[in-house]
């Protein structure tokens, strides 16, 4: 969950920046003074965690509440174009069911929302693949109706399960791939697989892309690709997949979650660690603290 809200924080800071400036300054490894802010991605993962603590599942009417609760709470953190009518219809008393698939014309949004914030899921059931995906499934559907953002949840899911069990950089992005249905996220998971892990982030963004059209094929096989060649080190990989641009609090925040989820934060620089804002205390809290 730290690891995510770090990436979170740091990618946003990439956001409003002279264009000029911005690639020298990535490049030169130029921070941004602190309070690095985080956004939905930590809303919603913080949300997701606290009903896997209460639960030990995802109960998605349990889910869906916590979200529209931490949105009412403090709705200007960034969230999705659609996430605002969803959040509040449901907030209103809205079926989670009802509003999400009516989105985009009955398709449902196919947005990397539900993606961003599922590392931590992956995680938390490490132990057992076939439940990392299931539970990842439940976890989208509650905001995301359409199968690629919950494509996009599942390669998250595992790539951070495969990360916890020790998988390396180099078998992670097949592995992953084998456990996501077949549509476009998996195709761009397999194109990721053809660049060699020390390939310069901006050749395979070119590809795969990496945001910009904040939907989740655009923005998790980049992602995946980013933690898989940078498993050890949270830094180098927020550096790494910050370089190419596009949604990068989102990118980080993906990355930051999946390789945080083997090492820790143990390495992180103590001005990063100070820079970003903190989690409430504690993580999780049970109903009515
Ligand atoms: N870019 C943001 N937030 C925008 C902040 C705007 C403003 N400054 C503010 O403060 O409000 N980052 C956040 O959005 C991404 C997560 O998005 P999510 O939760 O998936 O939302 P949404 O709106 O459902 O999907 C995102 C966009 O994807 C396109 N899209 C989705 N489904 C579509 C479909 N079926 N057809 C066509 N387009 C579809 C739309 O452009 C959506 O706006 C993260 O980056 C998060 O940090
Ligand atoms: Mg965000």
């Amino acid at each position: 969950m730290r690891g995510l809200t770090l990436g979170d924080a740091f990618g946003e800071t990439w956001f409003f920046r002279p264009a000029e400036t911005l690639e020298t300054a990535l490049v030169e490894r130029r921070l941004k003074d602190g309070p690095w802010l985080w956004t939905d991605d930590t809303a919603m993962a913080l949300s997701l965690l606290r009903i896997l603590d209460r639960h030990g599942r995802v109960d998605q009417d349990a889910l869906a509440a916590e979200f529209a609760g931490a949105y009412a709470a403090d709705p200007y953190r960034c969230y999705g174009a659609s996430m605002h009518d969803v959040l509040r219809a449901i907030g209103d008393g809205e079926p989670w069911p009802v509003v999400t698939r009516r989105q985009f014309d009955g398709m449902g949004s196919w947005g990397n929302g539900a993606a961003m914030r599922v590392a931590p899921l992956g995680a938390w059931f490490a132990g057992d693949l076939d439940t990392v995906v299931a539970e990842a499934v439940r976890s989208a559907e509650v905001t995301h109706a359409h199968p690629e953002a919950t494509a996009g949840a599942v390669a998250v899911a595992v790539a951070a399960a495969l990360s916890v069990r020790g998988v390396p950089g180099g078998e992670l992005i097949e592995a992953v791939a084998a456990r996501v249905p077949d549509g476009e996220v998996a195709s761009r998971l397999r194109r990721a697989t053809r660049f060699a892990l020390s390939a310069d982030p901006r050749h395979v963004a070119g590809m795969v892309g990496c945001g910009s059209l904040i939907s989740a094929a655009d923005t998790v096989p980049y992602a995946i690709w980013c933690a898989a060649a940078n498993l050890d080190d949270v830094t180098e990989a927020l550096w790494a997949t910050a370089l190419a641009g596009g949604d990068v609090d989102t990118t980080c925040a993906i990355v930051g979650g999946i390789v945080a989820a083997r090492t820790g934060l143990a390495g992180v620089p103590e001005a990063w660690l100070a820079a970003c804002e903190p989690l409430p205390s504690p993580l999780v809290m049970n109903p009515g603290q």
